[in-house]
């Protein structure tokens, strides 16, 4: 009867998640092409993971799966340059010299006895990974040892994104959120194939990051919050761990340092960045609009320089960003000279600049990014002046954003966005004359005014950051709502698997 139970227990799990081969046809974000062969590979406890080269990346990337394998099914696979004793149910890493799928591409030949997993690059081979969790039950993702046949369908995959930047951001600024929920928030990008996390460092509500230089930034400016908690922010030291974290799963951090506005917490934590001399009280509520640096002073822009100075070099990622958005506070003859001032600052601490889609007004740097955010004029200015642009329409990836009127978190300024409008739409066709050639991707940013921990996060993040990255990685010739939201239902399990405290969507037929 023990017997029997168990049994049904396993077919039961399985029929609900579906066969390996439906579980192929799940995958989120969708691959450039799957080919089933109609087999399952078993992952068992003698199956070891082998790197077929001498690559100290692509080992690190090899003991990442090793690890993300261990919990659910118990297996302490083995990691290892030696393919001398290749026996049937192993994994092997390679990197080719071929660089057709490009930086983050990827080949998975998966058979009965093996999988093949290749790549130009170790990114690629990271993403690669992210498939192979897909591809088991997902009980995988539990953090215990499960009861499963660790079974993948064979197949053939090829697989690289359709867009270079996909990211999300996370504002820390209006509520603090420690080092481990950034972690985790990085882990989440990772298992959908996100390549940026932005973080919102500064803003009126408090400052987030060490400035050995200006110490009272943190010692008085980072104290506060939104509803008026007691705030934090990283050091240095944390900061690059972050980094690090995110490095390990090929993910570049951008730092945000916003200016000239959203900047009280730096008013008033330094009255000589004030223009009349005098610091303001820190703030607490949800106005935007209000503050400004003294863009007339000196002072001001050794401040800047300090500040980008010192984040410059904690942060190996090529880009800083520096806010620019809606400044109402500064004449706009104020504005475009600073905005101008501040990318020549970041250029000579050798970084580049990206800014909301206002900084289109100013003289832009030759690789200054413009971030679309709800501007459509100020967005085509600047791919005029040559700049290339990040899509994060706030009718469609503010993550903020309820999903109906029912929603207890977040605001509704600029839409509600349940998941089929998070979903459809065409970041190259969304702003007329605004295409592909100058889009580098799209962003999902979370603003945090009413987010205030994980669960929080989590409820607004997910499900809809699964269609970003599917938009941001796969074919757009590919996509439709109707078919998405099929695949959506069957990740439910994983989603549970992983604890996250998902949005149930009565549009998703859950299942
Ligand atoms: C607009 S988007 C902002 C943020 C707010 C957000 C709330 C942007 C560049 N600025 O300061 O947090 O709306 O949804």
């Amino acid at each position: 009867l023990l017997i029997l139970l168990a049994v049904s227990a396993i077919v039961s799990c399985t029929s609900k998640q579906g066969s390996p081969t439906e579980v192929l046809e799940n995958l989120i974000p969708k691959p450039v092409s799957v080919n089933s062969t109609g087999e399952v590979f078993v992952l068992a406890s003698t199956s070891n993971i082998y790197i077929a080269a001498e690559n100290s990346e692509a080992l690190k990337v090899g003991q990442y799966l090793a690890d993300k394998l261990k919990p659910a099914t118990g297996f302490a696979l083995a990691v290892t340059n030696n393919t001398d004793t290749a026996a049937p149910g192993n994994i092997h890493l390679s990197l080719l010299s071929d660089s057709t799928l490009g930086e983050e591409g990827y080949t998975l030949q998966i058979t009965k006895e093996k999988i093949n997993l290749s790549a130009h690059m170790p990114a690629g081979l990271f993403r690669g990974i992210q498939t192979i969790r897909q591809l088991l039950p997902a009980a995988i993702e539990q953090q215990t040892v499960q009861q499963s046949k660790w079974e993948i369908a064979t197949a053939s995959i090829t697989d690289y994104p359709t867009y270079a930047f996909r990211g999300s951001m996370l504002d820390v600024a209006r509520h603090f959120f420690g080092v481990a929920d950034v972690k985790k928030y990085i882990d989440l990008l990772a298992y959908y194939k996100m390549n940026v996390m932005h973080l919102h460092l500064s803003d009126d509500q408090g400052w987030r990051i060490e400035i050995k230089s200006w110490p009272n930034l943190t010692a008085h400016g980072g104290n506060t919050q939104v509803g008026g908690g007691n705030g934090g922010f990283y050091t240095q030291e944390q900061y690059k761990d972050i980094v690090q974290y995110a490095m390990d799963r090929y993910i570049t951090i951008i730092p945000e340092i916003d200016m000239p506005g959203h900047t009280n917490a730096a008013l008033a934590s330094y009255a000589e960045l004030n223009c009349n001399d005098t610091a303001t009280q820190l703030y607490s509520g949800i106005e935007v609009g209000f503050s400004t640096l003294c863009t007339q002073k000196d002072i001001t822009y050794k401040f800047v320089d300090d500040v980008i100075g010192e984040l410059a070099a904690i942060t190996p990622g090529p880009y800083l960003h520096i806010g620019g958005d809606e400044s109402h506070a500064t004449k706009i003859e104020d504005y475009i000279p600073f905005v101008s001032r501040v990318q020549e600052i970041v250029k000579a601490h050798g970084k580049q600049v990206i800014g909301w889609d206002e900084i289109a007004l100013s003289t832009m740097q030759p690789n200054s990014i413009a971030q679309y955010w709800a501007d459509a004029p100020n967005s085509k200015l600047a791919v005029s002046k040559g700049a290339k642009i990040i899509m994060s329409p706030a009718s469609k990836t503010y993550m903020d954003m309820q999903y109906d009127s029912t929603t207890r978190l977040g605001l509704h300024w600029a839409a509600y966005i349940e998941l089929d409008s998070a979903y459809s739409w065409n970041p190259a066709t969304l702003v007329d004359s605004i295409t592909k050639e100058n889009i580098v991707g799209i962003e999902a940013p979370l603003w945090t005014e009413t987010i205030t921990n994980m669960k929080h996060i989590e409820y607004m993040v997910f499900p809809r950051l699964l269609g970003y990255a599917e938009i941001g990685w796969s074919a757009q010739e590919g996509r439709n709502w109707e078919e998405y939201k099929l695949r959506l239902a069957k990740q439910a399990d994983r989603l549970k698997a992983m604890q996250i405290d998902y949005y149930p969507s009565a549009l998703v037929p859950w299942a």
